[in-house]
């Protein structure tokens, strides 16, 4: 069959833009070859519905194989008892465990999207929000942080059946034992969508759920760096409210209704190409190279946040405690939106996200600020001392941008020159450097 150079061209094209720009979108990163090589494996050419073992096609002896290594590394990497490792996102992990858990028209609590939230956490565009009853919980106005004290007050005013913890755009750190000790008040199921930062959890640099929450999901294409998808994860000391049986007894029950959450209630055939990327990916997670990796992921985040409240910026909650940092552009650029930047700087090659900042008086088409990760800069090598010399190239961008309304302009120079230097510092080097 002759190529298809249409297509591939335009995949060249963007290999060309990856490699040559400075990613900032906190929830990117770049696989490893042999990630890559699972991925695009003919394990995509088989059906495998159900489970391994308990398959509704034959000839599934090879791809039980990689989905039981890969449930066997994830439970390594985050101390688990039991692992589904199918679900194709975290968005369809999060719409199992609510199947899974609640009847529709249910309430259940999780942070709000504007304050840092996720769409699958009580959005009301989304299936969580168009089937259950969401309760948005918010972050304090002053500190930039959970409040838990009115997190606490609303659980017990509303209720919930399931508290959803973690964040798309949130930059600290969570206390899970207090969100339990709230949910156990009301014999709620205490969730953590630990998509973000799952890879520093993983590996101990930051608290760990799994001792307090009774399920966890994730992302494993973000801070794990992984393929695209999702999983969903039960801690040891699983315990809530769903009878009194024995652990084992309660892990049984749970993980037999959130398998059939995910299948057949969420999803038909699994993805087997991309469950031995995973399983790719979870092995990776598991050596000293990759501690290292997020140990520098971490570092740079701090060096890149404090460089730019050195320079005066707006940052919510005031610093970071983990991969990420919502810029909050009010503080000194009132007239600039989030919009504006994000347009502007892919011009320049650099990439990162308009985001909503908390209490934001803009909309989320338009929004205040702005959020940047250091996951992918770090997987292509960049260390402390690259973090100021970004945050330079891209302070100088912003203060050149001229607000007009909603739009904007700026001297062409400053883009031309910008990404001359982007691409130098970025073009010699490989997408996965570690
Ligand atoms: N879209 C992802 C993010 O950027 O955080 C969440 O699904």
């Amino acid at each position: 069959m002759k190529r298809d150079e249409k297509v591939f061209e335009v995949i060249q094209k963007e290999r060309e833009r990856q490699t040559n720009g400075i990613e900032l979108i906190a929830s990117e990163n770049f696989v490893s070859d042999q990630v890559l090589e699972a991925m695009g494996s003919v394990m995509t050419n088989k059906y495998a519905e159900g489970y391994p073992g308990a398959r509704y096609y034959g000839g599934c002896q090879n791809v039980d194989i990689t989905e039981n290594i890969a449930i066997d590394r994830a439970k390594e990497l985050y101390g688990a008892e039991w692992v589904n490792i199918q679900p194709h996102s975290g968005a369809q992990a999060n719409m199992a465990v609510l199947l899974a858990c609640l009847q529709p028209g249910d309430t259940f609590m999780g942070l709000d999207l504007s304050h840092g939230g996720h769409l699958s956490h009580g959005s009301p565009v989304n299936s969580s929000g168009i089937l259950y009853k969401p309760v948005g919980y918010m972050v304090d106005e002053k500190t930039g942080t959970v409040d838990y004290d009115a997190f606490e007050k609303l659980a017990l005013e509303t209720k919930p059946k399931l508290i959803i913890c973690g964040a798309s755009a949130y930059s600290r750190d969570w206390d899970y034992k207090r969100m339990r000790e709230v949910a156990d008040k009301i014999g709620a199921i205490l969730m953590a969508d630990i998509s973000h930062p799952s890879g520093l959890i993983a590996r101990g640099l930051l608290n760990d759920p799994m001792p307090y929450c009774h399920i966890v999901t994730t992302t494993t294409h973000k801070t794990l760096r992984g393929p695209r998808g999702g999983m969903i994860l039960i801690g040891h000391d699983f315990d809530n409210p769903y009878g009194k049986v024995t652990k084992k007894g309660i892990i049984r029950k749970m993980s037999s209704l959130l398998d059939s959450a995910v299948f057949p209630g969420v999803q038909g055939g699994p993805l087997e190409h991309v469950i031995a990327a995973k399983a790719v990916a979870l092995g990776e997670a598991l050596s000293d190279d990759y501690k290292t990796y997020v140990e520098q992921v971490k570092k740079n985040a701090k060096v890149m946040c404090d460089e730019f409240i050195r320079k005066g910026y707006g940052v919510v909650s005031g610093g970071t405690d983990n991969h990420l940092m919502l810029i909050d552009l009010r503080k000194n650029f009132p007239l600039v939106t989030g919009k504006m930047v994000e347009n502007t700087l892919v011009r320049a090659d650099i990439t990162v996200n308009k985001n909503m900042v908390p209490f934001d008086s803009r909309t989320p088409f338009q929004t205040s600020g702005l959020r940047i990760g250091t996951p992918a800069i770090t997987t292509r090598g960049l260390k402390e001392a690259d973090m100021p010399v970004i945050v330079d190239m891209i302070d100088n961008v912003i203060s050149n941008i001229k607000p007009d309304g909603n739009q904007c302009t700026i001297d062409e120079d400053v883009i031309i020159e910008t990404r001359k230097k982007v691409n130098a510092m970025m073009s010699p080097r490989p997408l996965f450097a570690w």
